[in-house]
């Protein structure tokens, strides 16, 4: 205890004395970071990313030679690390293009970003200034730009962040896998909240649906037809005249009336909020805002005026605490109606007059607490970041007892502690639909598991085959929505003919019979930061022909989803016999994905339900997949399903382990940690070998077994 203290006086005199400037240490076995000479905390710290500041404990070993070099170059701070041959680099964020990052440039600016058109997708409305590396050998390091200052970030001859801001540190991760520093990452930055489970349904949402009476029938519609789905969006078009916190009272007369008629039928409602807020006296945002001096400055100290959807607006300065908490209490009335989740829109923030589509870098942001005074060029990156972690607290406080759920356009590395997010304005295009998967993947592999693009493509009109092909992909994103652009067709399930809604049906169908899977993917991504959705590499670190494949990736460790149009996949080797979750024949149209069982996983599935409102756990079908020795195995995690009991005990979870001798497989079922009772449950195996499938009967039993009958 007296070290540990000792240590966090030295390192405190270390931050705040710059002579006294370490230039190096480690702050855990696994993680060093180094500081350039001239490092000045007040311009950096509080981290944006590092949930806190952890004490230097040791010096770096010599034999870490993955070391930052810092220089400045026309008045900019670079910090140049080597690349060495063989190795694959991944992360970077939200970036456009492949999954290897390997030759790419990023400009860390987030951006506004339509089509992903301006300046080449180089940036776009996240940044995440960190880097994964794995190596031929498949060890893998990790490497973290602590700067939020604009900067660009090269994967060229050599690893390079140059930034417009002072000299920054570097964090750098080593670790015997990507997997190991990935944990370790998401150890310093934080992982995902476990989402409340609804959030994990499918979602269905358009600029906009309106009026209540549209909204109201397209939820009905999705109950008619059967296809599941647990989530209504309602974009700004709700909104009195693009106020924020207001309804236009013609088409939403009683939007509490609204979600509770969505409740009533197994939905939940997400309501859009974005920064800016109108410039009108008498609007109450505005006069308390004004009232509050919460505008964010201009260069000369007024308050800053830019054009967004309601024309003059002025914008929250979220780096202030008071303004935090303004902006929280704004959501009391609002989640009031009944809502039951809130999009952050434009958060970057987008600007339509501004310069390059935001604010001057000039502007300025006072700050309070523990952040200095800045400019924009230093907080625009976590403008949004701030925002959503504004928005949770006040929601947090109006519904205590219920899991939050926000999505956001804008983020930076650390932002997924806030928040989902999506991958903003995409495009009804084959290139897009096939980019969502590296996308997701290397958000994944930047601490954010829960995201999506917008099913079905933003932007232009989306074909039958398109459509077709992307719900069926996109019954499988962590965060799963279909979402449209104004004056574009009708882009619901059942708006492109009956062969397509059937496989929309059959996609859904098969993301909820997958949810206790699901459930317990996002349950272990909040625990230990693996992603939800992970690439194929993962199952094999070694095998470096896998590096690059990113059509195809994993669910978890245990399934392995082929797109049908993909080719020239390179899958990982040993045994994934396809499976069907959903009645005997999962592929029986063109679109559905292949999903491979991976030889020696267990996978818990559920009965077919119409939204998360109707999940229960009480009869589970096992898919068990044998290894070569004969074993298999795999977990189911359980709770509430929203509010935090988990966090108390309440929550169960179980691991099965399937153990087959000859031509019999026996499967023990054990609770090993919570304290949910759980009530006995009824069983079903399905032993997936590679001459077929063996079903077992139902049985209500901790031990099934199932023998081949010859
Ligand atoms: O300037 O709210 O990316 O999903 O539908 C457009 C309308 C503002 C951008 C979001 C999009 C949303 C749209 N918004």
């Amino acid at each position: 205890m007296k070290t540990k203290l000792l240590l966090l006086a030295t390192c405190f005199v270390w931050l705040t004395t710059e002579a006294k400037t370490p230039k190096s240490g480690l702050i855990s076995p696994q993680t060093a970071v180094y500081y350039p000479e001239t490092f000045d905390a007040k311009a950096h710290l509080p981290s944006f990313s590092l949930v806190k500041e952890l004490p230097v404990t040791a010096n770096v070993p010599e034999s870490r030679t993955l070391r930052p070099h810092f220089s400045t170059r026309d008045n900019k701070s670079c910090a140049t690390l080597p690349i060495e041959p063989g190795t694959s680099l991944y992360g970077t964020g939200e970036v456009k293009g492949s999954l290897l990052r390997n030759g790419k440039t990023i400009k860390l600016w987030n951006t506004d970003n339509y089509e992903y058109k301006r300046d080449e997708g180089k940036r776009l409305y996240q940044s995440h200034p960190w880097v994964l590396g794995v190596r031929a050998n498949g060890t893998a390091f990790g490497v973290m730009a602590d700067n939020s200052w604009k900067q660009e970030l090269q994967l060229t001859d050599s690893m390079r962040f140059i930034s417009d801001g002072p000299a920054f540190r570097v964090i750098v991760i080593e670790g015997d896998s990507p997997q190991s520093v990935l944990k370790e990452l998401t150890r310093l930055i934080g992982r995902i909240e476990m989402p409340p489970l609804w959030a994990i349904g499918y979602q269905q949402s358009r600029y906009s649906y309106e009026p209540d009476s549209r909204v109201r029938e397209v939820a009905s519609e999705f109950r008619n037809r059967k296809i599941p789905c647990d989530v209504i969006w309602f974009d700004i078009d709700y909104m009195d005249k693009f106020k924020i916190f207001t309804f236009d009272k013609s088409k939403f007369p009683d939007p509490k009336a609204t979600n509770n008629y969505l409740h009533s039928k197994g939905f939940k409602g997400i309501w859009m909020i974005d920064p800016g807020v109108k410039l009108e006296e008498g609007y109450n945002v505005y006069d308390s805002g004004t009232a509050g001096n919460h505008w964010v400055k201009d260069s000369l100290g007024r308050d800053y005026v830019g054009k967004v959807w309601p024309g003059d607006c002025k914008f929250p300065d979220f780096t202030r605490p008071e303004t935090q908490l303004w902006w929280g209490g704004l959501y009391k009335d609002f989640m009031n109606q009944n809502i039951d989740g809130v999009w952050n829109d434009m958060n970057e923030p987008a600007v339509f007059d501004g310069p390059d589509a935001t604010m001057p870098e000039s502007n300025m942001h006072r700050g309070g607490g523990d952040l200095q005074p800045g400019s924009h060029l230093r907080y625009h990156n976590v403008y949004g970041m701030l925002m959503i972690k504004s928005s949770l607290a006040g929601i947090k406080k109006v519904n205590p007892g219920k899991r939050p759920f926000i999505l956001s356009r804008s983020g930076f590395l650390g932002s997924h502690r806030y928040g989902a997010t999506w991958t903003g304005d995409n495009v009804a295009s084959v290139e897009h639909l096939k980019m969502s998967i590296p996308m997701v993947l290397n958000l994944g592999l930047s601490g954010q598991s829960f995201s999506g693009p917008d099913i079905g493509g933003f932007i232009n009109n989306t074909t039958p085959e398109l459509f077709g092909q992307w719900i069926a992909l996109g019954a499988f994103y962590p965060f799963s929505r279909g979402h449209a652009c104004k004056d574009t067709n009708d882009k619901e399930p059942w708006a492109f003919g009956t062969e397509v809604e059937n496989a929309a049906r059959k996609a859904l169908n098969r993301r909820y019979r997958l949810m206790p899977y699901f459930y317990t993917l996002f349950h272990e991504a909040a625990t230990t930061g693996m992603p939800v959705m992970r690439p194929v590499f993962f199952a094999d670190t070694r095998d470096t022909s896998l590096r690059s494949e990113d059509q195809a990736f994993l669910l978890g460790e245990n399934l392995l989803v082929v797109p049908r149009w993909a080719t020239n996949t390179r899958l990982p080797k040993g045994d994934w016999h396809s499976i069907s979750v959903d009645g005997k024949n999962d592929l029986s149209d063109n679109y559905q994905p292949d999903v491979k069982l991976r030889a020696g996983a267990v996978v818990p599935v559920g009965k077919l339900i119409q939204n998360t409102t109707e999940y229960k756990t009480d009869s589970l079908t096992l898919y068990v997949s044998t290894d070569a020795t004969g074993k298999a195995g795999g977990t189911l995690y359980e709770d509430a399903g929203d509010g935090y009991g988990y966090q108390k005990g309440d929550y169960a979870i179980s691991s099965f382990a399937a153990t087959s001798t000859g031509d019999k497989l026996v499967v023990n079922i054990t609770q090993t940690a919570g304290k949910r009772v759980l009530k006995a449950k009824t069983f079903q195996v399905k032993w997936i070998t590679a001459d077929g499938t063996l079903t077992g009967k139902w049985v209500k039993s901790n031990t099934v077994t199932l023998s081949k009958k010859r």
